[in-house]
């Protein structure tokens, strides 16, 4: 491996041992590591297409990757080859891997869901593609000025990307505008505008490199480079004009949309994408298929959320206007390959689009729309419409065109079937189904947790990482005090790490000893940070109040970006910011109770602290979080949940046992009966001297001296807006931490609950969740011997 480093240093970047920078041996690494992956890529693909096996395609206008280095090492096992020949080219491994940066292409955990399946399809072998957006620009780079969170461009393009192949020869005409014309009883679309997409595939290896699938994601390009004629006129401007559109499409991920234009290009990175990947699929399967009838056979259709929804219409019209197929058998046929997951009930989070917008950029999928719309109202008279009161909504859109529509967890499913779709589910009562979700193994505790890792393979072997639920044989080791006793080191290696770390980032000392309370996510209401930070003013004046008790010293850790145009959560970031301030600074307080939230968190971030973490934050207004993942993550690294009874928090609880969780709360149930109730939250404070003491310090500018009024609006939206319900929640959650510090008192009685917690998650990879969906949805089964068979 050392000389095909060197070879690849001087060939490839053109630089030799002596003048190569960090990042030139990164990338002579990463493409030697890609070099290796090849073989198998191709060899899979030519197994795909010699069975003609079914082929699932993921479409997703996100893939939340992070780094690949070092996935592409373990998978492949090339662990010891590759720190050996960096040691031999002198050179230090982590800083090699640490300059990688983060492939930031999502928001959170929709995207991140869908980067874990990838792994999980290729550590599986099901032939498949995943479908998304090559974006310039991933989720913005997050500061903190003044405790307020400032925004930048991300720029993980602006080097090299190590891992991808351009395919400049694989490239399709998208269409916007224009207008549809009929004769004959056939239409046809003659746009007014176009772009091209060009793709660009990462090879997606999985574990023991056996099966690699591709990630495919599209670049938007311009039809034509340049107005030559204006740059001769010497109009520069006028001349890059249509480039600059055309790119413009895939240049950033969307963080929100809440203006008008922002919303007319998202509709356009929609349609994008989702047509390159149906023209695409359909290439292929007209490549050795005659019988366009026969595509329910080879091809199923994955859409992550509605954002690619606009496939069914898509693909009803390549049917109808070019493979002359009649409207109701293109529907079915459409809807035999297409699938949908729902990932939310939160209202603002169900895309509509206007018709207005949608007919001026899709004039031809408008009318399709109506067609679909129309059909599915004729068969059942008075069930729920596509469009309505001028908008097109997107769910019932994925829905009607769905075969299967799944929720991400049990309790979301059910909620899934009573409330969005619940007219929908009458007409159609066995359409939706469940497939709680799964994270992968391989990143998530072997890739981010050796000291944890090691210690299970030296009792288990390493068949685990392929196959989770051997975990479960640890439980037999909960009494066996050596053991607990490693695996209170093993997460104590971790916890030093990360004191380290966060000395380093943050400036402020922590105590690695201490209880490690993390949450990380998107900040949003329902995830409720803000409880969070209630909850540890409150501790806080407790501490203050009786400084002789024994109280358990605590960091509580932030990490999470908050939408740009969403304030309140912009609010409550500089809140936590203000309060870490006052707090960290209190003599009477700084050995035992700390706050950080260090700036920008990523996955490379998530993988530092999720394994140093005791106690993981899973708080939300119970019936609001769909699934969670974050959650999985933290509980297979040995941390104990305090949560609610939402999302998927509910079966962690059950496979974990509940003697191993810190559970508190209202449940989905009592929270909507609750919200009916006048005056909610205003009573809520009033039976809580604890929280009204709290609510009034951040009223009076106790953590703003400098602006005393800053967080009036915050606080007042408790007392009268307080729709997710965190003053009803306050003093249960309270309480229970009060039980968590108990607990963290006896280490050995807490390292053995954090054990339980290792051992019973194997249920939760996503490897088991990818094989749900290949046996209930895809009707394709995993191929992981295909490569064998066709050898
Ligand atoms: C998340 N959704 C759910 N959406 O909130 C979480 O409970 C679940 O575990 C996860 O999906 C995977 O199923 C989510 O991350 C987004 O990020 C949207 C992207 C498009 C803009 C609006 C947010």
């Amino acid at each position: 491996m050392k000389n095909e480093i060197l070879k690849r240093l001087r060939y490839s970047l053109g630089k030799d041992a002596d003048h190569a920078s960090v990042y030139d041996w990164r990338m002579a690494l990463s493409l030697v590591l890609r070099d290796h992956m090849v073989d198998t890529w191709f060899d899979s693909t030519r197994a795909a297409y010699g069975t003609s096996a079914k082929r699932v395609y993921y479409l997703s206008m996100e893939f939340l990757i992070g780094r690949l280095i070092e996935d592409m090492i373990s998978n492949q096992g090339l662990e010891t080859e590759a720190r050996n020949a960096m040691k031999a080219l002198g050179q230090d491994f982590d800083t090699i891997v640490h300059n990688e940066p983060d492939a930031a292409l999502g928001n959170g955990g929709l995207g991140r869901l869908a980067a874990c399946f990838m792994d999980s399809l290729a550590t599986l072998g099901i032939p498949a593609y995943g479908y998304g957006i090559r974006y310039e620009h991933g989720l913005f780079e997050q500061s903190f000025v003044e405790g307020e969170q400032m925004e930048k461009p991300e720029t993980w393009l602006s080097q090299r990307h190590a891992w991808e192949f351009e395919r400049p020869e694989v490239q399709y005409r998208i269409g916007f505008g224009g207008h549809v014309s009929h004769s004959e009883g056939r239409a046809k679309w003659h746009p007014g505008d176009s772009v091209l997409a060009t793709a660009h595939d990462t090879p997606i290896v999985g574990w023991k490199g056996v099966w690699g699938n591709t990630l495919r994601l599209w670049s938007a390009d311009p039809v034509r480079q340049f107005d030559l004629a204006s740059f001769n006129r010497g109009d520069y401007l006028a001349a890059g004009r249509s480039e600059a559109l055309a790119r413009t499409i895939s240049r950033v991920l969307y963080p929100d949309d809440t203006t008008e234009s922002g919303k007319e290009l998202r509709l356009k990175q929609e349609y994008f994408f989702t047509a390159a990947s149906i023209m695409d699929l359909l290439r292929r399967f007209l490549s050795d298929h005659d019988d366009i009838r026969a595509l329910p056979d080879a091809v199923a259709i994955q859409l992550n959320d509605t954002h690619p929804a606009i496939a069914g219409p898509e693909l009803v019209r390549l049917l109808v206007d070019e493979h002359g197929l009649e409207m109701p058998e293109a529907i079915d046929l459409a809807r035999r390959c297409l699938a949908y997951t729902n990932h939310t009930l939160l209202p603002e989070a169900l895309e509509r689009w206007h018709e207005g917008l949608l007919g001026r950029i899709l004039p031809r999928h408008l009318e399709i729309i109506r067609a679909i719309d129309d059909s599915h109202q004729a068969e059942h008279p008075g069930s729920p419409r596509i469009l309505e009161h001028g908008d097109v909504r997107m769910g019932e859109l994925a829905f009607i065109m769905a075969h299967k529509v799944n929720g991400v967890s049990a309790l979301h499913t059910e909620l899934v079937k009573e409330t969005v779709f619940a007219d929908l589910h009458r007409i159609h009562p066995t359409r939706i189904i469940n497939q709680t979700n799964g994270i992968t193994p391989r990143r998530w505790l072997y890739g981010c947790n050796p000291a944890l890792r090691n210690l299970i393979s030296e009792e288990l072997g390493e068949s685990w990482v392929s196959d989770l639920e051997q975990l479960s044989a640890l439980t037999d080791k909960r009494g066996d005090s050596a053991f607990v006793a490693d695996f209170h080191a093993a997460k104590r290696v971790n916890k030093v790490a990360l004191s380290n770390w966060i000395g380093q980032t943050c400036d402020v000392q922590i105590d690695p000893d201490a209880m490690f309370d993390v949450q990380i996510k998107r900040i949003h209401e329902y995830k409720r940070q803000l409880m969070n930070l209630l909850e540890t003013i409150a501790l806080w004046n407790e501490m203050r109040d009786h400084p002789e008790k024994d109280w358990t010293p605590r960091v509580k850790i932030f990490g999470g970006k908050a939408a740009p145009g969403y304030f309140m959560a912009k609010d409550i970031i500089h809140l936590i910011n203000d309060t870490a301030s006052v707090i960290n600074a209190d003599p009477v307080t700084r050995d035992r109770l700390k706050i950080v939230f260090p700036p920008n968190y990523n996955v490379t971030m998530a993988e530092r602290l999720i394994p140093a973490a005791d106690l993981s934050e899973q708080i939300s207004t119970a019936g609001k979080e769909a699934s969670g993942t974050g959650n999985m993550k933290f509980a297979l690294n040995g941390a104990l949940t305090i949560g609610t009874l939402d999302g998927a928090n509910v079966e962690i609880r059950e496979h974990v046992g509940s003697e191993n969780f810190f559970l508190f709360g209202l449940t989905a149930a009592e929270v909507m009966e609750r919200r009916q109730q006048p005056g909610f939250s205003r009573a809520a404070i009033e039976a809580s001297p604890r929280l009204r003491r709290v609510l009034g310090q951040i009223f009076e500018g106790r953590f703003s001296p400098q602006d005393p009024h800053r967080y009036h609006g915050l606080v007042g939206m408790l007392y009268d807006h307080d729709h997710f319900l965190v003053t009803c929640d306050f003093d249960s959650y309270f309480d229970t931490q009060r039980r968590a510090d108990i607990a963290f008192q006896s280490q050995q009685s807490w390292a053995t609950m954090a054990l339980m917690n290792t051992a019973s998650m194997g249920w939760f990879s996503s490897d088991r969740t990818i094989r749900g969906y290949a046996r209930d949805i895809w009707k394709t089964r995993p191929h992981g011997a295909l490569l064998e068979k066709s050898a």
